[in-house]
């Protein structure tokens, strides 16, 4: 259709050198043709014109001290891209990689996975290009108190509400709603992934993980094949690798690899949780060291290379576009069955073509890691009731959030004629909310 090349050619033209945002968008447009040629009044309303411009881009400089008494300079950046359907919410990243491409991606991804929980959450995301790593947390702190201090200006629990991606932590939530508190003087639910003393919701930390796994386990069932048995590769071993890795073991398959950004460990018997847990969450050092004081697990140098080992379903939970058509030919050619997106725009639009082709089961991100933020949802309305929810009451809704995602874009990939398309059905069911909610509220 001419008319969604001609706003893709306005996103490239208005937004030049941010490949991340044009291949994030490309990938929702291409979708919705056949929604537009059903609901004219999209196009009458402008909904696409507007649902690609960020409503608020915010971009501030961070100074901070560190611990030699050096000033640094980093960038902050809020991207406030949708409030269609509720307060935008989403995370923020701090990674040396930050741009405003990277930012601008991951908060239209946002937008339609927040749609898609079902919770009243636009979509925004934010962040900075400091990278944590080998920083003390005296610095981290400095930096924190330096970026909330500008951030301060632009959210609150009913504007905007940030919380946590790659870099970010319950230590730097913490740091972040403690600068708040003090400079706004207000208690309130502004920042979710909070510690549980201070308003935080149990299963938040495990919620992208166990989402992931919960989402994943439904299309695999529903296509009479299941997680017990099988071996599991998932990049990554950060937040939602980790809680990735503790639900798949539960439901009987076996993690035999996981990564960092500078190699992997292997193992055939099943990657140690708990050693993992204690040199990524606690020591905050490299995976290379949980092969160390073990018999049975290997370390490779090059990240890489995880998608060269033969497995049944690979859960790429690091970062965007780390399984290209290469590695997509070779987990084809070893068998694997399913790909589940943990991480945001994990893998290439060539690599998802491939799979489609080959029959994979493919869970896009913005439906099978929708639990992280679907539990953020769930901790701002603990936080309004000033109230507080058992595990096994959070851990609940969590399931039956992620069951919900799986049948709404299912369904909606049946009605459009594409049955067991994920990506269309999640991109269609996700955008059809916003839609609405736009053209209800009128030019805005
Ligand atoms: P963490 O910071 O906890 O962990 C990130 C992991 O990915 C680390 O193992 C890191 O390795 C690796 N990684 C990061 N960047 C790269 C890179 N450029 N190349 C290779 N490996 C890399 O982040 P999360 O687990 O929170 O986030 C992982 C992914 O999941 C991201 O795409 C994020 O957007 C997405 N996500 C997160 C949610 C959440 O609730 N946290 C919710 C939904 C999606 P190293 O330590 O070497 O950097
Ligand atoms: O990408 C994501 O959905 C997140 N990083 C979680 C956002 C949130 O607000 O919990």
């Amino acid at each position: 259709m001419s008319y969604i090349k001609e706003i893709m050619d306005v996103v490239q033209r208005r937004n030049p050198n941010e490949p991340e945002f044009h291949q994030a968008v490309d990938e929702v447009l291409v979708c919705l043709e056949p929604v537009l040629e059903k609901h004219p009044e999209y196009i009458k309303a402008g909904v696409l014109e507007r649902i690609v411009e960020p409503e608020r881009m915010i971009m501030f400089r961070v100074p901070w001290i560190d611990d030699k008494g050096k000033i640094n300079v980093n960038r902050g950046f809020r991207v406030q891209f949708n409030s269609a359907i509720g307060p935008y919410k989403g995370g923020l990243r701090f990674h040396p990689s930050v741009n405003p491409s990277i930012i601008k991606f991951l908060g239209f991804e946002q937008i339609l996975k927040n749609s898609l929980t079902g919770l009243p959450i636009g979509g925004g995301k934010g962040g900075s290009d400091f990278d944590p790593k080998g920083k003390s947390d005296m610095e981290v702190m400095r930096f924190c108190q330096s970026f909330m201090t500008e951030l301060s200006k632009y959210i609150g629990a009913d504007i905007d509400v940030p919380a946590g991606d790659i870099g970010v932590g319950g230590r730097e939530i913490g740091y972040l709603f403690g600068m708040y508190k003090r400079l706004k003087n207000s208690y309130e639910g502004v920042l979710t992934g909070k510690g549980l003393e201070f308003g935080g919701s149990l299963v938040r930390t495990e919620a992208t993980g166990y989402g992931l796994v919960y989402f994943m386990d439904e299309l695999i069932k529903a296509n009479g094949k299941s997680f017990k048995g099988s071996k599991v590769v998932i990049s990554g071993s950060g937040n939602v690798a980790i809680y990735a890795h503790q639900k798949v073991t539960e439901l009987g398959g076996t993690v035999i690899a996981m990564s960092d950004s500078n190699g992997f460990i292997f193992d055939s018997s099943g990657i140690d949780l708990n050693s993992v847990k204690v040199v990524k969450e606690k020591e905050r050092k490299r995976i290379k060291e949980c092969s160390i004081n073990s018999s049975t697990a290997r370390y490779y140098e090059g990240c890489s290379n995880i998608w060269d080992i033969k497995c049944d379903i690979a859960l790429p939970c690091a970062t965007q576009n780390e399984i290209d058509e290469d590695a997509a030919k070779k987990l084809i050619k070893n068998g694997c069955f399913a790909v589940g997106e943990g991480a945001n725009m994990p893998c290439t639009i060539e690599a998802v073509n491939l799979f489609q082709k080959n029959s994979v089961l493919f869970g896009p991100a913005k439906a099978a890691n929708a639990g992280g933020v679907a539990t953020s949802a769930l901790e701002m309305s603990q936080n309004s009731m000033r109230y507080s929810w058992s595990f096994e009451e959070v851990d609940l809704r969590l399931k039956n959030i992620m069951i919900n995602i799986f049948n709404k874009a299912s369904q909606a990939a049946k009605e459009y004629g594409v049955a067991g398309n994920m990506v269309v059905g999640a991109n269609i069911a996700g955008f059809i909310k916003v839609a609405e909610a736009m053209v209800a509220q009128g030019i805005v």
